[in-house]
């Protein structure tokens, strides 16, 4: 059985990766004791999407096998835990430059200049023109959650290991990291789709305005598949309006135009020509606050404009499911009540993040408390 943890441990990849899977892919609470490891289905799953892994990115990184088990499968806080917090240091490399992380904090938003690479590219256009031409029912809003298919309430076609391979990529997480800090959870992926020609507007929105996360707090980091340009309706952020603690006030459109969804922003809360098009060449990405003012133009082009994108919070602040209650009349595709939420990097600091609700059930469907 080390044999297990032995290889899982060896890169800094499985590592992050192994967080991801151990909250995500297991039938049994976030939180599993070291035994149980060995006779749950757990140990098969992990076992299964790390000898996919193994060998991904050569030996820099051998987390020692106690502060391993101690980070992933024991009650203990991490935190607490010098060795742990030391090999986690050495891991990290700083991606985001200073000014980049201060570009960010001033504007509500950044495009980094760190940029996937062309394999990684060629995988995720892979992945989301699958998922898009097995979808062609779901149309003119968001696909949702393609990580959690059994939950997702459009009831997607879709394996969940490459996206939660997307969502725990470890530079995304180092660059999380320095916008948020080091406790992270992720709660959504999406696929972002304007159709050629037909392809309709985003409405200006705050997304603070819907998501139940207290203290609010998020970031976006919204990956362009395909060229983002203005023609074909990049997103466009407006720089400082996340420094707010007002989300201001929305309204529904009427639904009769072709729009990405119907929450918008009242117009007199902002002014569209102060907003900036992020105009993003395939593999680079924006990130984005959770109170940034973002929305976009229809797509008149002939070509179609896809992102993907991943959102995470600190875990120093939680998921409120009461509040969220009242938060799922928003849209149709999502379910805010029992949203499966995944602890992707370091512990749950506010101690209130439910990470059960919305996981799968021992015997199938979801968790639903
Ligand atoms: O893809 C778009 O144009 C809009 C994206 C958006 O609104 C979001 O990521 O919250």
């Amino acid at each position: 059985m080390p044999l297990l943890l032995g290889p899982l441990a060896a890169t800094r990849e499985q590592f992050d990766v192994l967080l991801g899977l151990v909250n995500a892919v297991a039938d049994v609470p976030a939180k599993v004791t070291f035994e149980q490891v060995f006779d749950t289905r757990i140990a098969e799953s992990v076992e299964r999407k790390s000898s996919e892994l193994v060998g991904r990115s050569g030996d820099r990184y051998r987390l020692q096998v106690a502060s391993l088990k101690q980070l992933l499968f024991e009650e203990s806080d991490m935190g607490s835990n010098p060795e742990v917090l030391q090999s986690r240091a050495a891991i990290r490399e700083k991606i985001l430059g200073d000014d980049e992380v201060a570009a960010y904090h001033r504007d509500g938003f950044l495009v980094p200049r760190y940029r996937l690479s062309a394999p990684e590219l060629a995988n995720l256009k892979a992945i989301c023109g699958k998922l898009l031409d097995d979808h062609p029912d779901i149309h003119g809003v968001p696909i949702t959650n393609p990580h959690m298919p059994y939950y997702a309430i459009q009831q997607l076609k879709t394996d969940s290991a490459p996206w939660l391979q997307w969502a725990t990529k470890p530079e995304l997480l180092d660059m999380t990291e320095q916008l948020v800090g080091p406790d992270i959870v992720m709660f959504q992926t999406a696929i972002f789709h304007k159709k050629a020609i037909t392809g309709g507007r985003a409405p200006y929105h705050r997304d603070g305005k819907y998501y139940p996360i207290r203290p609010l707090a998020a970031t976006n980091v919204w990956i362009a598949v395909t060229p983002s340009t203005i023609e074909n309706g990049c997103v466009r952020c407006i720089p400082g309006s996340h420094k707010t603690t007002d989300a201001g006030k929305h309204h529904w459109t009427d639904g009769t135009g072709e729009e990405l969804f119907r929450i918008e922003l009242d117009q007199s809360e902002y002014n569209e020509a102060d907003a900036t098009p992020i105009v993003l060449a395939p593999g680079q990405m924006v990130f984005f606050d959770v109170m940034t003012i973002h929305g976009g133009t229809p797509n008149t082009s002939g070509m179609a404009r896809t992102g993907f994108s991943i959102r995470y919070y600190p875990a120093s602040s939680y998921w409120e499911r009461v509040v969220a209650e009242n938060h799922n009349e928003t849209s149709s595709y999502n379910d805010f009540t029992n949203r499966p939420l995944i602890l992707v990097r370091g512990t749950d600091r506010s101690g209130r993040n439910d990470m059960v609700t919305g996981h799968p059930a021992p015997n199938g469907g979801h968790v639903i408390p």
